[in-house]
């Protein structure tokens, strides 16, 4: 009798800890037979709707992320041009003594418009050696780009402007993304500075030269340097409206007419940049 009970526990024991070890077992079991009564169109329904929002939520991801990729406001120039001066006054508004910038500085920039957009303000080093490295590493995240000219002596550097203008107008990637170019004709506090009107006539005079002579070179080079679009219309004189992106040229003065302890002239520009 006592043996038989032993047993009998035993038995009990081991059916218990079977139990225990796959509990959910039951559950599964009737979930799968749920699933094999239904109709498998309700089922492939099913997965195609959770695709669907996955795949949305994978374009939507795409979509902002590059919207929001692109809000980088590029400050770019010959040297002296008044970049740095121009940053400060646009941030701060304040007057600083500026010193020839070997390396990009950047800092977010509030825009004056209702919406309060904030782009990041990049302040590139203009010298030859330095310029398309930055720009490089900066292009592809331009909303706008702010071509500074100094006004004042503008027509000794007139074929360096239009020869870095080239450069921009003729990139793949600028072309593709097409950011607004505003070109900013500074120092017009000065009485010699040249007016924006003239600034883009002369432009187009000489980018239309500059075109000519650039593809007769590419096209004695058998065209392997590649990688550039042609700049304006074929068969018709260079315009700044023959591009894809929104050119505006504007005068301002990062200095201002009354000099270092007075505002800057930069009103036309910060409209332009609150339009962005
Ligand atoms: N008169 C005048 N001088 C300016 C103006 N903007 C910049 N400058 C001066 O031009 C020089 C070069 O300016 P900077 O901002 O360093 O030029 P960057 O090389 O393009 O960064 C500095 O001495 C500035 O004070 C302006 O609107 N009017
Ligand atoms: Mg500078």
């Amino acid at each position: 009798m006592e043996t038989d009970n032993t047993v009998g526990s035993n038995m009990g024991e081991k059916e218990d800890m079977e139990a225990s070890e796959t509990p959910f077992d039951p559950y599964i079991e009737s979930l799968r037979q749920q699933l094999e009564d239904q109709d498998p169109v309700l089922l492939i329904a099913v997965i195609v709707a959770l695709a669907v929002v996955v795949i949305t939520c994978v374009f939507l991801k795409y979509f902002l992320s590059s919207k929001t990729v692109r809000s980088a406001v590029l400050l770019v120039g010959l040297c002296d041009a008044g970049k740095t001066l121009l940053f400060s006054r646009l941030l701060s508004g304040k007057f600083k003594r500026t010193q020839t910038s070997i390396t990009d500085s950047s800092a977010p920039y509030k825009a004056k418009n209702d919406r309060g957009s904030t782009w990041t303000l990049i302040d590139l080093p203009g010298h030859d050696s330095l310029r398309s490295q930055y720009l490089e590493k900066f292009k592809s995240s331009a909303r706008a780009i702010v071509f500074v000219v100094d006004s004042a002596i503008f027509q000794k550097e007139v074929r360096d402007v239009a020869e870095f203008l080239y450069m921009l107008l003729t990139d793949t990637v600028i072309s593709r993304n097409a950011p607004a170019l505003l070109v900013a004709c500074n120092k017009q506090d000065i009485t010699m500075a040249k007016s924006a009107k003239l600034i883009q006539q002369q432009l187009e005079k000489e980018l239309n030269t500059l075109r000519v002579t650039r593809s007769a070179a590419l096209s004695s080079q058998d065209g392997s340097v590649g990688g550039s679009v042609f700049l304006g219309k074929k068969g018709k004189d260079f315009e700044f409206s023959q591009v894809p992106l929104k050119v505006k040229f504007m005068e301002c003065s990062a200095r201002g007419s009354k000099g270092e302890e007075g505002d800057a002239d930069i009103e036309s520009l910060e409209k332009s940049l609150a339009k962005l």
